[in-house]
């Protein structure tokens, strides 16, 4: 299923790949791309929203949408 987040507090490519770190941590499968001007997630995963919301949240990072 093909999700999408808006994620704030994403300032560089490390925060990027913490992103990417902290999805694929719940769903190693997980396909995720992020456009980082935009505050956007994608991600595409077997995972429900609120588990994946979560671990990015638990990176650090605010999900406000
Ligand atoms: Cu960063």
């Amino acid at each position: 299923m093909n999700q999408t987040f808006t994620v704030t507090g994403m300032t560089c490519g490390h925060c990027e790949k913490a992103v990417t770190q902290a999805i694929k941590t719940v769903d190693p499968q997980a396909q995720v791309h992020i456009d980082r001007q935009q505050n956007q997630v994608e991600v595409e995963s077997v995972q429900p929203r609120d588990t994946l919301a979560k671990a990015i949240a638990e990176e650090g990072y605010s999900v406000v949408g």
